[in-house]
């Protein structure tokens, strides 16, 4: 039987073709480490390494982009400290059955034809195979062009010049410079050159995504080999102010070479995603998504009450909120019902039945104690849980707070009754900006330098419970404004995108402390001649800085920043470029409210949006600015 099995499935991958079930485990399945942003560092990966052995996955790709000597250094030999550190590794990887890749980033930095590059190449991967590894992967991903003859070159030499000629290493593994989609030229001409023994790194048909049947037999079929899953879930690098703790679902059953998952820069907070991924790849016929899910919070957690805490806080800390990439996850699902009924009865007449209202009472009250119980049960030293997520915990508890105060405020029939909630919501909301500063503060001393500027405020519950108590809170105070003035309150108050660069469909914008601006694009996009993109803050909002960072000193040359009052006349200004980055200062009283990047050149151009901000010297949004108008 299981012989017929094993024919079968060899003769179906020879084929190309993909059966769309799998009966047998992932061969390879384990972790990447491939997310920008702070690296988990040695203690993370030891107690990763720990918990995969336990879960059976095998694999550890180890390729954060922010390590400068798997990246941007790539020549250059690690310190000796680091390569200590990889040695403790290996040791802990032998011991739990993991097979340690190292990963070499070459985007960008590679010289076709350079003989001198490859001679480095191998001395760098030589220094790796003589520290203990035997298992090497190759990065083309959002850096360098899309060139995949010479990518393929690069794989070919180094399974030919350099793994066949040592003992014991294992088949290379390549991330290409297109990782997702199919029918691309690039595809295909690695399906036709590169070496049959590389697996190939692919994250979907898009960046973030599920992974569907249909699609993974159009990349097999392109790259003559099923593809080797780097599943960008639950990675948190293009929406770092939430937490993705949901349970695991959205991976069709097909032959994969290996199937890994990118985790959250939070290493501790990834094991709910990671357990499931593991469940999942080990029997994908019996995989049940909501029981794996469950059972992981009993056996991550020896404490029951920490156990139910995590739960319940993980249900309502699983959506990326809006994003670029689209991709979005289910939260809060057993109480999205209630949060719709509460919204539909505040739209009609600006109040709660007592029904819903008790409901809603219930749910911030249980989603609090869930919040607080982590606060106080959960170790906060340097890289436990706690340290980790204490930001979404206190966040968490502010938001709750502000609902119940909220709810209070609903009911006040006059502004002296009213007077203490405003002054508790006030409070709260002052508490809770300042623990996002310590949050943000905290982890930009944890994380390298090219990453600083990148940490975000933590955001609970972004799905359902911050907007339904955001609704409640700005409902009370409209009310509340109606009773003082007379009159009604303009609330509408958003930052747009203001963009006519096609290759730039998905941008998205958001405020986040002083700054208001476009949210981060890992990848480069083409601007072409003439093109535009930028942002408009509402018109009351005072800026006194403008930054830009778009990824290379050629964006800079072929554009310039324009900033405009009305959206209509715009006006250049000289910008100061430190180094890559174009800044300005701005006159807040001079009321520049809009910004944005025109390519001046007469040639397209290829910018990643890094950094694209203004300083919000003033105003907020209109719970904030409802509260001041109250006092
Ligand atoms: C990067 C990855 C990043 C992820 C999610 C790949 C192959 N590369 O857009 O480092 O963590 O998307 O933001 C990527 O996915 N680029």
């Amino acid at each position: 039987m299981r012989t017929t099995h094993t024919i079968l499935a060899a003769a179906a991958l020879a084929l190309a073709s993909v059966p769309s079930f799998a009966a047998e485990p992932v061969p390879l399945r384990g972790v990447v480490e491939g997310y920008y942003g702070r690296p988990w560092g040695t203690e993370g990966r030891l107690s990763l390494l720990k918990f995969m052995g336990r879960l059976d996955m095998n694999v550890f790709i180890y390729g954060p982009k922010d390590d400068p000597y798997h990246h941007s250094r790539w020549r250059d030999p690690y310190p000796e400290g680091e390569m200590a550190d990889f040695r403790k590794l290996l040791v802990c990887a032998k011991e739990n059955k993991v097979t340690l890749y190292w990963a070499i980033h070459l985007g960008g930095s590679f010289s076709q034809g350079s003989e001198a590059d490859y001679a480095a190449l191998f001395k760098k991967l030589g220094l790796m195979y003589d520290a203990g590894f035997r298992a090497f992967a190759v990065f083309f991903d959002d850096f360098g062009g899309a060139d995949a003859s010479f990518h393929s070159e690069i794989c070919n030499r180094i399974v030919r010049e350099f793994l066949a000629k040592r003992d014991g290493c294992a088949p290379l593994i390549m991330c290409p410079n297109v990782y997702w989609g199919s029918g691309h030229p690039y595809h295909k001409t690695l399906g036709r050159e590169l070496d049959k023994s590389v697996m190939v790194m692919w994250t979907g048909n898009t960046i973030c995504s599920d992974i569907r049947a249909e699609h993974v037999a159009r990349i097999t079929e392109d790259l003559g080999r099923p593809p080797f899953i780097w599943w960008n879930w639950p990675v948190n690098d293009y929406c770092r102010s939430s937490l993705l703790l949901g349970r695991t679902y959205g991976l069709d059953k097909c032959r994969f070479s290996g199937v890994v998952s990118n985790p959250m820069e939070n290493c501790e907070a990834s094991k709910i995603a990671l357990y499931g991924v593991a469940k999942w790849c080990a029997d994908p016929d019996g995989f049940d998504s909501q029981k794996s899910w469950d059972e992981s919070f009993k056996r991550l957690y020896r404490d029951p009450h920490v156990a139910t805490a995590m739960r319940v806080f993980a249900e309502h800390n699983s959506d990326q909120g809006p994003n670029g990439h689209g991709y979005r996850r289910e939260e809060s699902v057993s109480v999205a019902a209630l949060c719709a009924k509460a919204r539909a009865e505040l739209d009609a007449d600006g109040t709660l039945s007592k029904d819903t209202l008790k409901d809603v009472k219930h749910l911030l009250k249980e989603v609090y104690l869930a919040a607080q119980i982590l606060d106080k049960k959960l170790p906060k030293e340097r890289y436990d849980l706690g340290w980790e997520i204490d930001g979404w915990i206190q966040d968490e508890k502010h938001l709750m707070e502000q609902g119940a105060t909220a709810l209070r405020l609903l009911g006040a029939k006059t502004l002296a009754a009213a007077a203490p909630d405003l002054a508790r919501m006030r409070k709260i909301r002052a508490l809770a900006e300042e623990d996002a500063r310590k949050h943000r503060e905290k982890f930009a001393d944890a994380t390298f330098a090219a990453d600083r500027g990148h940490v975000k405020s933590p955001k609970a519950s972004s799905r359902e419970l911050r907007p339904l108590v955001e609704k409640m809170s700005v409902t009370a105070l409209k009310k509340l404004y109606r009773l003082k003035t007379g009159r009604d309150f303009d609330s509408s108050e958003s930052i747009t995108v203001i963009s006519t660069a096609k290759s730039l469909g998905g941008l998205t914008a958001g405020r986040d402390g002083k700054y208001a601006g476009l949210s981060r694009v890992l990848e480069p996009h083409d601007v072409a001649p003439g093109e535009t993109f930028g942002i408009a803050l509402p018109k009351a909002w005072a800026t006194d800085y403008f930054h830009a960072r778009l990824g290379s000193a050629d964006a800079v040359k072929a554009g310039v920043i324009e900033v405009s009052k009305d959206g209509k006349a715009w006006t250049q200004l000289a910008t100061k470029n430190g180094g890559e980055e174009m800044q300005l200062k701005l006159d807040p009283s001079d009321g520049w409210t809009q910004a944005r990047y025109r390519n001046a050149s007469a040639k397209p151009v290829s910018v990643k949006i890094d950094l694209f901000k203004f300083d919000v010297a003033g105003g907020g949004g209109p719970i904030d600015a409802l509260l001041s108008e109250l006092k």
